[in-house]
């Protein structure tokens, strides 16, 4: 429970030293019908990314899912996205960390010229098209954790390897969930946030989706969370399900 984790958090909190997958678990509890809460683990045996990828999830990190029921339309849900790399860059640079975003769904640390990834954000949903039964935003975080245990060719950071010291995960968890439940409340505020934290905004990028490779420069964001492609042949946008890569040029 909430108590249990020593949180004073706005959703009720779910806590396991070590589960399969946080997302796997609150979509369990979506389909017996419930909603405002977070399943946070220690330990996941079972993280999973976009694309079916997996997310390594030793002990020591914050895996988390948020399970709510939005009154908005299935093509709105990609907000939540957002909404909760926002928040946890905030909570990230209150922790003294000065993470970024990379559109869409990873928050990175720039080292240089690389950029290490802190955080992976995979955003799960079921309903009709005019209306989410249920969102999962699953936000999984490197907080004290070697970056020398996860994989290698993903360039990971952690918490705890950027600040030379562990974080206060209560508190770092506490924040996060803050910020997420009133960005989530006003969705028309996340993308001016999210424009503020952006590292890929201004730069030359090639985008992979299934069906095509988009280059060109990435001059903003809109609603719900699509990229805005300036190309050599006109304006393209991305919706952020369809990027399978982005890389600079
Ligand atoms: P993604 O598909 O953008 O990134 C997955 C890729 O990231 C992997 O293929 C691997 O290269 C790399 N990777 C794996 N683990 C890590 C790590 N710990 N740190 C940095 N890079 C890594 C991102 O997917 C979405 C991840 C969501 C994770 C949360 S945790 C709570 C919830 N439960 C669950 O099963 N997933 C979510």
């Amino acid at each position: 429970s909430a108590v249990e984790y020593g949180l004073d958090a706005p959703f009720a909190i779910e806590y396991h030293d070590s589960i399969p997958s946080t997302n796997a678990r609150a979509r369990d509890l979506a389909a017996e019908g419930a909603s405002d809460l977070v399943v946070l683990a220690d330990e996941q045996t079972g993280g999973r990314g976009r694309l079916d990828r997996d997310w390594h999830s030793p002990s020591g990190g914050v895996w988390l899912s948020v399970l709510f029921r939005p009154d908005v339309p299935m093509a709105h849900a990609p907000v939540f996205t957002l909404a909760a790399a926002v928040a946890v860059t905030r909570a990230a640079r209150e922790a003294g960390v000065e993470a970024g975003i990379k559109w869409p769904n990873d928050v990175l640390v720039r080292h240089g010229d690389a950029e290490r990834k802190l955080v992976g954000i995979l955003t799960e949903m079921e309903g009709e098209a005019d209306r989410v039964s249920w969102v999962v935003v699953g936000i999984g975080v490197n907080a004290n954790v070697d970056p020398g245990d996860l994989p290698e060719e993903a360039n990971p950071t952690s918490l705890s390897a950027e600040r030379g010291e562990p974080v206060d995960r209560r508190l770092f968890t506490q924040r996060l969930l803050e910020e997420f439940d009133a960005l989530r409340q006003d969705p028309e505020s996340v993308l001016d946030a999210w424009r503020e934290y952006a590292t890929t905004l201004g730069k030359q990028v090639r985008v992979e989706t299934p069906s095509r490779t988009i280059e060109g420069e990435a001059v903003d964001i809109q609603f719900p969370g699509s990229l805005v492609v300036e190309t050599e042949s006109g304006t393209e946008i991305v919706s952020a399900g369809d990027c399978e890569h982005l890389r600079p040029l």
